[in-house]
């Protein structure tokens, strides 16, 4: 398959996270990245692209134009105040409060967050724009019939319509979705089996029939993101129906996971989808730092088999997996399952 990278990544590069009231190493590394490039090229089955420019046209497609310009500005904005340390959210909007847009780049940080653990630092802005690119530049190889490979970093399924969140800034996953609609699909499935639920794409799509978004994650009554992600979240409007959640508690093996993914995927195969977008994370593995899934390395592969079982032109984009030295060999593992499934 295609697949698509951009050094461009290591330009996200925060000191900080905010962990257990203190201020830790970011566990979305840019060692990760470069653990998932070396793994799949020893793999063999991909075939490298540079990234293409698809202008930011394509991102306001899907996001606030507004929430845009705010991460463009938020680091210069930030500098311009003379804070000591890296942008961090303090500040929200209760609720009955006013949603209103303040001026000052705190409250500016507050209403476009819903959490407060990805600091914003020089070239955040960058290396989130660059990871769209790579996403959309697999995206168009998608379009085309192949089966491609977006190496994204920093990922995208937690970032909403407007608001950044759980190390993500701009929604790859739903940009490329709309890209793909745009460029003539009538409807696309997306399939989150990443161990956390994707509230943004949730979000952005949640009202709306022609993308079905599929999630698979850890109950959010334990784990984040919390307020997002429970099995009654089925649509609204026009796109009820089309959102579906399961929902796993500490220790899922893949046994008992894989019934859902099961389910997920016999909805795609009878659903008449013109393509697939996996939202791959392998932060189900059983030695994550942040997770309590019990998936094995051996056990991606069976992943990988049961994806190329629907026979969609399938977009894979990275997601989370934080056991560093691990997730370079569980992706290539989902994609070699994909690659030798007949
Ligand atoms: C991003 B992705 C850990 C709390 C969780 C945020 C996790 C973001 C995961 N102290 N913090 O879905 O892998
Ligand atoms: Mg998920
Ligand atoms: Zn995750």
């Amino acid at each position: 398959m295609k697949a698509v990278y951009d050094k461009a990544h290591w330009q996200r590069h925060p000191k900080t996270e905010l962990d257990g009231g203190q201020l830790v190493t970011p566990y979305e590394s840019p060692e990760r990245a470069e653990y998932v490039k070396s793994s799949v090229t020893e793999s063999g089955i991909a075939q490298w692209l540079d990234p293409k420019d698809f202008g930011l046209a394509a991102i306001t497609r899907t996001h606030d134009a507004a929430y845009i310009d705010f991460l463009t500005t938020c680091w210069q904005q930030w500098q311009d105040t003379g804070k000591a340390g890296e942008a961090i959210p303090a500040v929200w909007p209760g609720r009955r409060m006013q949603q209103v847009v303040p001026t000052d780049i705190d409250g500016q940080l507050g209403y476009y967050s819903f959490a407060a653990e990805s600091s914003i630092s020089d070239g955040t802005w960058e290396a989130a724009y660059a990871s769209c690119q790579v996403a959309l530049t697999a995206a168009e190889q998608v379009g085309h019939g192949e089966h491609a490979f977006g190496l994204c970093r920093p990922p995208g399924h937690h970032a909403a319509f407007d608001y950044f969140g759980g190390y993500c800034f701009i929604n790859n996953a739903a940009v490329c979705a709309q890209y793909l609609l745009d460029q003539g699909d009538q409807k696309i499935a997306i399939l989150d089996v990443d161990f956390h639920h994707g509230n943004g794409t949730q979000d952005i799509f949640y009202r709306r029939a022609d993308v079905h978004f599929f999630s698979l994650h850890g109950d959010p009554l334990l784990v984040f993101p919390h307020f997002s992600g429970y099995e009654n979240e089925i649509g609204a409007g026009p796109g009820e129906g089309a959102n579906h959640n399961w929902v796993y508690g500490p220790g899922t093996t893949f046994a008992q996971w894989q019934v859902g993914l099961n389910e997920a995927l016999q909805l795609i195969q009878a659903g008449g989808f013109d393509r697939l977008i996996i939202s791959l994370g392998v932060d189900t593995f059983e030695h994550d730092p942040i997770s309590f899934f019990k998936l094995t390395t051996d056990d991606y592969l069976s992943v990988g088999a049961a994806i190329a079982s629907v026979q969609l032109p399938t977009l894979f984009l990275l997601e989370g997996g934080y056991a560093v030295e691990a997730i370079g060999v569980n992706v290539a593992k989902v994609l070699i399952g994909f690659e030798q499934q007949p």
